[in-house]
């Protein structure tokens, strides 16, 4: 095996967002640009070599040729062992508690997620850590500095690799392994969870769809659902990973898993519906007539995780990214539990999960996990509500009317204006930036402001501080008002502003009850003077 080094040209555009760099498929289609990433994660690490390392990726377009590509410059840069999901596949937390049961250095990880896929799609690389977690604010900034020096990549001359079948090749001190991912992840989703509870609850004829929106969960959930519990033949649909998720977008939200959600708004419907995006980390929850929203979620499973076998006494805390609605603050005040509340990003919760400060954690974007990986877990979320639901013998409609008759219902939706000027968006929330300090107190309409602030948080066990992370707005009533710039588009910049307001009422319309809310944000914001737009894009 001859080992070279490769002459290249740094790209300026490599900067790691929110969760990795995600770009267009088109733009990392350009000579050299997966390898200048990929070499530029290994320039920043040190003490890899003969050390393992795990690759996958969520089957979306480029992923073969990407993989491949990462082999090589792994290979040649002077890992021991490379471990590879059969096809290239892979979840996104299987790859992280992979790289824990492996005691692997780390993980590259292809997938733009929930964005869509194709050669008219997205892509995107991220790097797990030693613990099994999204790389850290250092590390990624790290990185995203390198490559804008980097001047070659070292590259070995083996060849493509047949990755369709477990096998191993060996090439010098190395060796590639390509195993099946989805046996070892549902091994361990069997040591966590009741599985008897579950058969049982399936046995008795309990009814689910879970919609895989044709990303990488559909090989897990047939296995982990239909197989080993028992779930009718059929309950997964879209459950082949497509290169273009079949032309869907694998977001599990009310827009884009619409087929399911109205599936779930008939007089006849399954008792629980569930979906997971592109590479498995997200998930969506839904009961006979009503979307269980993620807050809501997080609430119930932070309220009954403990039914859960291999959390019994490890309730150690719970935390919510600032943007989430604070349900879970009700439960963690009545479970006298501490709560943190970090930053978007998965990657904030990491340290307080592997530190055991909690043992779950949840965000509004359709994400829940716990310590059991460093990664949100869509599979292990569904499976923690059928465990959930098969040993409180309550309907999953039940739970979430009992968390709210408890502590009241918090209703929230999420406004996105979509693929804005950069610039503009800037602007705007620099005005807004500037007039904080004089807000406090002030009435607006029937609203009056409590408190008006940047988020600034100080990881509290590393210390680091990450500024800037979003505007904070809450008012008298139980209401607020969040707005940041996501990290995760891939064309402009996409403006986020989330609302919530806790009422008694139980059976209100979410719009109706936000509307003073969402028209005061907007005027403070002034999205129409600085976006030129009335509405949203979306809303979700
Ligand atoms: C990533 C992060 C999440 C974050 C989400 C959206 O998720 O891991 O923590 O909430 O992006 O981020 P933003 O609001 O900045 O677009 P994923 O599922 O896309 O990897």
């Amino acid at each position: 095996m001859h080992i070279t080094s490769v002459a290249t040209k740094a790209y300026p555009d490599q900067q790691f967002g929110t969760s990795g760099l995600r770009k267009r498929t088109q733009v990392f289609m350009q000579h050299y640009y997966i390898h200048n990433v990929i070499q530029s994660i290994f320039d920043s690490l040190k003490g890899f070599e003969g050390k393992t390392l795990i690759i996958g990726g969520d089957g979306r377009y480029l992923n073969s040729e990407a993989i491949q590509i990462a082999i090589k410059i792994a290979v040649a840069n002077g890992f021991g062992t490379i471990i590879v999901g059969r096809n290239g596949w892979m979840s996104t937390p299987a790859l992280s508690h992979l790289i824990n049961k492996y005691e692997a250095f780390g993980g590259i990880i292809f997938t733009a997620s929930h964005n869509p896929g194709g050669k008219d799609g997205d892509f995107g690389i991220k790097y797990d850590d030693s613990n099994g977690a999204p790389a850290p604010l250092s590390l990624t900034s790290k990185i995203s500095e390198r490559t804008k020096g980097i001047d070659r990549f070292w590259w070995a001359d083996i060849p493509d690799l047949d990755l369709s079948v477990i096998n191993e090749y060996t090439f010098d001190q190395a060796v590639v392994k390509v195993i099946n991912p989805v046996t070892d992840y549902a091994e361990y989703m069997a040591e966590i969870f009741d599985f008897e509870a579950i058969q049982k609850l399936f046995a008795s004829g309990f009814t689910m769809t879970f919609d895989a929106l044709n990303g990488i969960t559909g090989p897990y959930a047939k296995y982990i659902f239909e197989e080993q519990l028992g779930a009718a033949q059929g309950t997964v649909v879209h459950g082949k990973p497509l290169p273009d998720f079949g032309g869907c977008h694998p977001d599990p939200n009310l827009v884009y898993a619409k087929d399911l959600v109205d599936s779930m708004f008939k007089p006849e419907t399954k008792d629980f519906a569930a979906a997971s995006d592109g590479d498995g980390d997200r998930h969506m929850i839904l009961a006979p007539n009503l979307f269980i929203n993620p807050a809501d979620s997080l609430a119930i499973l932070t309220e009954y995780l403990e039914l859960i076998p291999f959390y019994k006494g490890k309730m150690y805390g719970v935390a919510r990214s600032m943007p989430t609605a604070p349900v879970v603050d009700d439960v963690a005040v009545s479970k006298k539990i501490p709560l943190y509340v970090t930053p978007t990003g998965w990657k904030f919760f990491a340290n307080l999960l592997a530190s055991k400060k909690v043992a779950v954690c949840g965000e509004e974007s359709f994400g829940a996990g716990s310590f059991h990986v460093m990664e949100k877990d869509g599979i292990w979320a569904i499976l923690a509500w059928l465990n959930i639901i098969a040993k409180t013998h309550k309907k999953p409609q039940e739970l979430t009317y009992e968390l709210w008759t408890q502590y009241g219902r918090t209703y929230r939706l999420r406004h996105d204006y979509e693929g804005v000027d950069s610039g503009a968006a800037q602007e705007m929330f620099k005005a807004l930036a500037s007039k904080l300090p004089n807000l406090t107190g002030t009435k607006m309409g029937q609203l009056q402001i409590k408190e008006a602030k940047v988020f600034t948080y100080t990881d509290p066990i590393t210390h680091e501080k990450a500024s800037n992370q979003g505007i904070i707005v809450t008012f008298s009533g139980n209401a607020s008002v969040v707005f940041r710039i996501s990290g995760t588009g891939t064309v402009g910049a996409t403006v986020r502003m989330y609302f919530a307001k806790k009422e008694k009422e139980l059976d209100a319309v979410p719009a109706e009850v936000l509307a003073p809310l969402i028209l005061t944000a907007n005027t403070l914001l002034q999205t129409k003077k600085y976006l030129g737009l009335d509405a949203p894009t979306s809303i979700t």
